[in-house]
């Protein structure tokens, strides 16, 4: 309160600020802190589009499926409504790439043709088999509205691109049984195969208040049987999307990861530790939170998300769903709703600590070459508990869609200010943050990024850190934020604070870098060289194109220096349809085919 009180009495002379034109020197500016007035109507642009996320060229889409490498080609299979840009009629859209840059999107492989899918074909999973074919298993929603899980087989294993799927006559291979809420039953996971011989896959359920990730076997892939134990559970509602997998730590022992999707928060959520294939019982690590307050991949728009071994390169990639934070009314205007996050290469800390994601290095392909922009050792001066200060990187020719890697160096961490511990303990950082957003002065920081903006800088999504100090002076907390509440004149859009902990020693040398992919509407952050990212999507009225600009501030009261800052312009993923769409596809459950699928396959 008091803040904007003494920001209102410097209104007058941040408007004279602001006439100044910008030169080499950061700016000590009395930014402007009253709210935007909203524009009348929110016409979400259709220049927002994305340049280098996968979309589709309309429709809805949400949760990525099937993610698999077959014989050098990525597939991603996503959850799509071919009709409309809300959900609803949902199919399995297809599309493949060799780069995980540029894709050709192919015709649905599945839909609903079946009593066992006839209301819809939801999330899956691919499983590689140990002769190399796939097998996908999804969750179909039956002619009695119940959730059952069925099996897929590529019709032509010579198809690089695996166009056609087969159901066989057999599906569902797996239905609720008594006891099971046959409403809450469903994404069933890439299957691994214990030293048994014996398959293993886990579904997501619940049980009232208990989410579940339930537990089958199977010796063909055919018949499934539940265990008799659930992998795990928690009490934090329906469990969606689970996803189970190996991670090595750095002394080369092996860790197992469970992440579920919460349907109550919206958010997902992961621990990693000790899984026994002897008695299929996993236990997270004592020192992870198990719950709704635990580790997350993404402190933002991501969820839904999905893992697979890329066995030629030798990582685990992670594919994840953004949804829009505009309104339903404006996705149906503009015709398209949802995005895939960039893929992300994802690993175990070598510390053990927590896992660790970046964009695959094949997304710097994009980087358009000598348009790159380079700043070094640039101070931005603390703010002397007055204005704050800036400086505008220039000379990309598209910020609104580019790549921008950095590292701050705080340079008096003893301006830190004190953690309120009274207020905030056990808090989530998205509480804090929410608190001391981007226009509140701090002591170390909010420094950082401000992307998409305005000419007159009152549109700008802030991406930013801000340092505090326990009591005892000795260690710092690190919060990394993104705050869009500037981000639009739009009215009508969801706006919160995301936030993460980084998990940094920020003493050892005061530095913290960061990378941020701006995308349009899409702004996606690693802090900490991958320990905490977070993507939100603004839809700017003004910053669109090449009228969007690229800041570096500091609001706080230490000095941090740029030591190193690059930013790219990005050029566009070429994302190509094969052939436009209807809605009606070609019969898929043919039984003679399904019959000798059946038999090569299995
Ligand atoms: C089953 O799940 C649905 C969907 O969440 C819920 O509405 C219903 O109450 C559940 N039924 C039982 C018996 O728990
Ligand atoms: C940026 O500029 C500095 C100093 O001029 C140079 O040392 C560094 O290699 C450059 N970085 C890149 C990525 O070009
Ligand atoms: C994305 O949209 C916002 C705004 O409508 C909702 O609040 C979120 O819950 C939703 N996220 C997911 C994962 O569906």
């Amino acid at each position: 309160m008091a803040a904007v009180h003494t920001l209102q009495a410097f209104f007058l002379f941040a408007l004279v600020a602001l006439l100044i034109p910008l030169s080499e020197a950061s700016h000590n500016v009395f930014a402007d802190l009253q709210s935007l007035d909203a524009i009348e109507t929110t016409q979400v642009d259709d220049k927002l589009r994305t340049g280098f996320h996968f979309q589709p060229p309309k429709h809805w889409i949400n949760d990525p499926n099937g993610v698999m490498q077959y014989k050098g080609a990525y597939h991603l299979f996503y959850q799509y409504n071919p009709k409309s840009a809300v959900w609803g009629n949902i199919v399995w859209a297809h599309a493949v790439s060799k780069d995980l840059v540029n894709w050709e999107i192919l015709e649905p492989a599945i839909y609903p043709t079946a009593s066992f899918d006839e209301n819809g074909c939801w999330s899956g999973s691919a499983t590689i088999l140990p002769d190399g074919k796939p097998v996908i298993m999804y969750t179909g929603i039956d002619a009695d509205g119940r959730q059952v899980q069925n099996v897929a087989y590529p019709k032509d294993l010579s198809d690089p691109y695996l166009r056609e799927w087969v159901k066989p006559e057999y599906n569902p291979v797996i239905a609720p049984d008594a006891g099971v809420n046959a409403t809450a039953f469903r994404d069933p996971t890439t299957a691994w195969r214990g030293p048994d011989g014996v398959w293993r896959l886990v579904i997501g359920t619940k049980d009232n208040h208990r989410g579940i990730a339930a537990l089958y076997r199977s010796r063909d892939f055919v018949h499934w049987a539940p265990a008799r134990r659930a992998l795990h559970s928690g009490d934090t509602g329906m469990w969606e999307c689970p996803d189970f997998y190996p991670v090595t730590d750095g002394n080369g022992n092996t860790r197992h990861v469970l992440k579920v999707s919460l349907d109550l928060t919206r958010y997902e959520y992961y621990t990693f530790g000790e899984y026994d294939h002897g008695s299929d019982t996993y236990a997270p690590d004592a020192t992870l939170p198990d719950g709704d307050g635990g580790l997350r991949y993404d402190y933002g728009d991501f969820y839904a998300s999905k893992t697979f071994l890329d066995t030629g390169k030798n990582r685990r990639v992670l594919w994840g769903w953004a949804n829009e934070s505009d309104s339903v009314a404006d996705d149906v205007r503009k015709g398209w709703a949802g995005v895939q996050a960039i893929p992300r290469k994802l690993w175990l800390a070598p510390d053990g600590s927590q896992l660790m994601q970046w964009p695959v290095a094949e997304i710097e392909s994009l980087r358009v070459g000598g348009s790159h922009v380079n700043v070094t050792d640039r101070m931005v001066h603390g703010n002397g508990g007055r204005g704050v200060n800036y400086f505008e990187v220039t000379g990309l020719a598209t910020p609104a869609q580019a790549d921008v890697e950095a590292t701050f160096q705080v340079m008096d961490l003893d301006k830190a200010e004190v953690f309120d511990d009274a207020a905030w303990r056990g808090a989530d950082a998205q509480t804090v943050c929410a608190a001391r957003g981007a226009d509140d002065k701090g002591g170390v920081g909010p420094f950082g990024l401000w992307v998409l903006a305005s000419d007159e800088l009152k549109e700008r999504t802030a991406v930013f850190f801000r340092v505090f100090k326990r009591d005892d002076g000795k260690k710092h907390v690190v919060l990394m934020c993104n705050d869009p509440s500037r981000s639009s004149y739009g009215k009508g859009l969801y706006k919160p604070t995301f936030a993460g902990f980084v998990d940094v020693d920020i003493a050892a040398n005061g530095k913290i870098p960061l990378r941020t992919l701006i995308d349009h509407s899409v702004v996606e952050s690693f802090g900490g060289h991958g320990k905490t990212a977070i993507l939100s999507r603004v839809y700017p009225t003004k910053a669109i194109g090449d009228k969007a600009r690229l800041f570096v501030f500091n609001n706080g009261e230490s000095d941090v220096k740029v030591t190193n800052l690059n930013a790219y312009d990005m050029g566009s993923a070429k994302i190509r349809t094969e052939t436009e769409t209807g809605s009606d596809y070609p019969a898929q459950s043919d039984t003679k085919t399904s019959q000798r699928n059946r038999k090569i396959d299995i």
